[in-house]
């Protein structure tokens, strides 16, 4: 990898888990790393605070859904890898918005992918490689369990139908202009950084927030979901490898164990000494429109292909969650969202 030290590295969303773990991967092999932000009135970078600090990372105030900022962006910087990462990633809150979903999830990685096509190269001359933050969520209510990347395609959420979107165009863009461009199809992977959102979170904050006496319940949707869990930090390193190939190709990065939110919290918990049954609460509020039952990838390709093996388990992942959860806690770093 220290062939591209020196290389220019674009990350858009890269304020979020992923963005934070990929810019460090990357600026950990010399390159000059970028990221787009998006100006909210949550101004907290605190995924990314100490790279900021220590200079090894410099943003640029953007957002995807602006195809003339992207362009401009994108000649001005003229990157070697670009990685789009940016998204609106709440599955439940895409029902609440889905055209602002289709927008930024959607048409954005068209905005990214129409700009590499146009400024083509790199500073020094190599063809700029892209990646697209493909989602298992494409896979919805799959027809087939473990899925791979031979399954077809059954969105059930206004985010996984963007995604959808986001996926085929950049295979278009790949198969049309000959563009290295690929798509990795992750299925969820969590980690401390993941927002809380999300339910591996929600609940090893809940955890936390109760060992110490500062809460007593958490509501939660349906227990009955499942999900294949990997660490994030694992699946960054996936999506380096997909633009280290010969050939641009798709690959589905999964860990190929399913777990049940019921799972997630009986691990959760189970890490502090408590049960779950005593604190956890069903509410319907937080059940979806339509959910998916069996999610759970099959990753031969990458692992044969990129040599890529995920290192954390599920129990590892939510033993660091729950401890860093509690940290946070003693620390009242409540904000770290
Ligand atoms: O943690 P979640 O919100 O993640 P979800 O919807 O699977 O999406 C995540 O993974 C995708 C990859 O497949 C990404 F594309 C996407 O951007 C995001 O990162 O929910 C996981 C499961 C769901 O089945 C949900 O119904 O947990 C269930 N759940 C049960 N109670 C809950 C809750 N989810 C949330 N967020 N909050 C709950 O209280």
């Amino acid at each position: 990898m220290a062939a591209h030290a020196g290389a220019i590295a674009l990350i858009t969303g890269v304020s979020g888990q992923d963005g934070s773990y990929l810019a460090e991967l990357l600026a950990a092999q010399g390159m000059q790393v970028y990221g787009l932000v998006r100006r909210k009135a949550d101004t907290s970078n605190w995924r990314i605070q100490a790279l900021l600090d220590s200079g090894r990372l410099s943003v640029i105030p953007g957002d995807v859904t602006d195809g003339g900022a992207v362009m401009r962006i994108m000649s001005q910087l003229r990157p070697r890898f670009v990685f789009n990462l940016a998204a609106q990633s709440f599955v439940h809150y895409s029902w609440d918005v889905p055209l602002a979903t289709a927008e930024a999830t959607g048409l954005g990685v068209l905005n990214v992918l129409e700009a590499v096509r146009q400024v083509r190269t790199d500073a020094t001359g190599q063809a700029i490689r892209f990646y697209q933050a493909s989602s298992s969520e494409m896979f919805g209510n799959a027809a087939s369990e473990p899925q791979s990347e031979n399954t077809p395609f059954h969105p059930r959420s206004p985010y996984g139908v963007a995604k959808v979107f986001g996926h085929h165009i950049t295979v278009n863009y790949r198969e049309s202009y000959e563009l290295f461009a690929v798509s990795g199809i992750l299925f969820n992977h969590e980690s401390e950084r993941r927002g809380l959102a999300f339910v591996t979170r929600k609940v090893t904050m809940a955890v936390a927030l109760i060992k110490r006496g500062l809460q007593d319940k958490v509501a939660l949707g349906n227990l009955d979901a499942r999900r294949d869990w990997g660490y994030a930090p694992d699946y960054v390193r996936a999506m380096q490898l997909m633009l280290e190939q010969d050939e641009p190709r798709d690959f589905v990065i999964a860990t190929g164990v399913s777990n049940t939110v019921r799972e997630l919290c009986e691990a959760a918990f189970g890490e502090a000494g408590l049960d779950w049954q005593k604190h956890v609460e069903v509410d319907p509020a937080f059940m979806r429109p339509a959910e998916l039952h069996i999610l759970r990838g099959d990753s031969g390709m990458a692992q044969a292909m990129l040599g890529w093996e995920p290192e954390v388990s599920f129990g590892e992942m939510i033993r660091r969650m729950v401890a860093a959860d509690i940290d946070r806690v003693d620390s009242g770093r409540h904000w770290e969202v």
